[in-house]
């Protein structure tokens, strides 16, 4: 059964971890924003925001395999290294948000940058899929594609092209600049939300995101990403 944007939005918000005042639909702060208070102390921490889906949803384009290391190891492990580094320090109680753009500008603080930006990137990938997804998308976001990028085929090279060529780790994004889309690249952990563009959708391309259903064939996974799982329904939103 699908479920409308605005229900799913808000089984979304219904099932994080994080406090439901910190869950607003329209903001991108709505999914990542993973600061909640522990009973008996001062200390906050980030948490694991729930997935959008079962773990087992994405395959067999991503499998349940991938899904128990990429989000129960990888994901796990950057929230907890960053709750170590920042418990104590004047970022503790900060929102992710706030940690990203501070931990950014101070070079002293590069490990607490990688650690909250990859927070922020992977929850973000994970609602940039959904099951059934990809494929051209709806009107409205078609039409803004067809406009930026002259067509959805030109959109698709670009975001192949992007993926593709990222060498090494990192991300592959759809942005809004100006007013404008925009297909980048960052890598390792970089992420646009230290830059003016709004992001709209990401594709993680280290290799510990298709490593273990498609070996060494970054492209292979990259076509499977756009045909199958690109949530469209998520960059609509993101757009309005
Ligand atoms: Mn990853």
């Amino acid at each position: 059964m699908q479920m409308s944007k605005r229900k799913f939005i808000k089984n979304v918000c219904l099932s994080s971890a994080f406090l439901l005042g910190a869950c607003k639909i329209k903001s991108l702060s709505g999914i990542t924003n993973s600061k909640s208070k522990s009973f008996g102390g001062s200390m906050h921490k980030i948490e694991l925001p729930k997935l959008p889906y079962d773990k087992g949803a994405l395959a067999p384009y991503i499998s349940e395999n991938t899904m128990n290391f990429h989000y129960g190891k990888h994901h796990q492990a950057y929230v907890t290294n960053l709750n170590n580094l920042i418990a104590g320090t004047d970022l503790d109680g900060k929102s992710l948000e706030e940690i990203i753009k501070i931990s950014h500008a101070d070079k002293a603080k590069a490990g607490i940058f990688n650690n909250s930006a990859q927070v922020w990137n992977h929850t973000f990938y994970w609602h940039s899929m959904k099951p059934n997804g990809g494929g051209k998308p709806s009107a409205d976001v078609l039409k803004k594609i067809e406009a930026d990028f002259g067509s959805y085929e030109n959109f698709v090279t670009e975001f192949k092209n992007a993926g593709a060529t990222q060498f090494g780790s990192g991300w592959a994004w759809l942005v809004l600049e100006n007013g404008k889309l925009k297909v980048t690249k960052t890598g390792n952990a970089e992420t646009p939300l230290t830059t003016s563009a709004i992001p709209l959708m990401t594709m993680d391309v280290w290799e510990h995101a298709y490593y273990l259903d498609y070996q060494n064939a970054r492209p292979t996974y990259i076509d499977t990403f756009l045909n199958h799982l690109v949530n469209w329904d998520f960059v609509s939103e993101n757009l309005k």
